[in-house]
Formats: C-alpha cells, structure tokens, sequence
C-alpha cells in the first residue's frame, strides 16, 4: 500500500516535470561534458500567453567561451561583448572580450515564431573546465509581452515551483579514462 502510493506520487511528479520542460525554454542537450565544445540548442516550447515569439535574447553564462550563434532564416543576429575578468588563450591568441549576450529578433511579422508552433535557436562554445550546473537566461520578446526565463534556484538546480526558470546546463567532469584514448 505504501510502496505503490509513493510509486504513484513518484510517476506523477515525473509526468509533471516532464510537461514543464517540454513547455519552457529549455536545451534539447542539458548535459555536456567539461572543457569540451558544445552546441546548446534551446527550444522554445510556446510564445507569451498565446502571443508569437519576435525575439530572444540569450545570456550566455559565465566560462562559456567563444559564443557562436547558429544564423536563421528569417531572423537577425545581434551580439553583444564584454571584457573578461581572467582573460583565455584560444588559437594563440589571448581572448580579452568575449560574447556575453546574444540576441535574435524576427525580421518581419511572418517571421515570427507562432504559439502553435515550436522552434530552436542554437550556438555554440566552450564549456568551463570545472564541472557544475550553468545556467542560460533567457528572454522571450513577443507580439504581446514577454517571458524573462531567468529564475535559479539558490542551492543546487531543482527548479520546481518556479514559473520561469532559466535552461539548465549540468556540466560533468570528464570520465577518468578519457584522456587515455
Ligand atoms: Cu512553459
């Protein structure tokens, strides 16, 4: 009686969390390996309140290095860069600015994305050395309002019971063996 009660409770809690993280924005990849170039894909689930989707504007998360937006049809890219605190070696050449902010914006009304439908927005990086959660803010422009994804918890990365939490990255350390191949 006990058992299959919180076997219930359990499966529902799965069921719920998996509803919201189809219908947030969230990334189709949300763990990678540290160190390693990853491309983060976010899938933005629905538009604001029943409103089409004109714009996101994307946070990229500290140690997150070299930020590369993935071009789309229909829509401009903008970034945005900022002085490094610890300056980073890439390619023999010292990197003391670096993306911090990258922000795509529907060209015309027939780009944007409507609330029926679903769509991702894509770039990609280097991932820190030290492995941890990353959290990537989010805001959804539209129509009508906007989603501003970038709530974090203050310890560890459950997010349940927020409305509008930000993408979530758990980044591993590299498998002991790995460096042996
Ligand atoms: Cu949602």
């Amino acid at each position: 009686m006990t058992i299959s009660l919180s076997r219930m409770s359990l499966g529902l809690a799965f069921a719920a969390s998996l509803t919201f993280a189809h219908a947030h924005v969230v990334l189709t990849e949300p763990q990678a390996v540290a160190g390693s170039y990853y491309k983060a894909t976010l899938r933005v689930g629905h538009g604001c309140n029943g409103s089409a989707t004109t714009g996101l504007v994307v946070q990229v998360p500290a140690g997150f290095q070299g930020a590369k937006p993935q071009p789309k049809a229909g829509w401009t890219l903008a970034l945005r860069k900022s002085p490094l605190a610890q300056p980073y070696n890439s390619h023999g050449k010292t990197i003391t600015e670096d993306v911090v902010e990258l922000r795509w914006s529907a060209a015309s009304k027939d780009a944007a994305l409507p609330d029926a439908y679903f769509d991702e927005f894509a770039f990609m990086g280097r991932l820190p050395d030290q492995a941890g959660p990353l959290w990537v803010k989010v805001l959804q422009t539209c129509e009508n309002g906007q989603n501003d994804w970038s709530e974090v918890p203050a310890i560890g990365t459950s997010t349940r019971g927020m409305k509008w939490p930000a993408a979530l990255l758990d980044v591993t350390a590299p498998m002991a063996h790995e460096h042996q191949h």
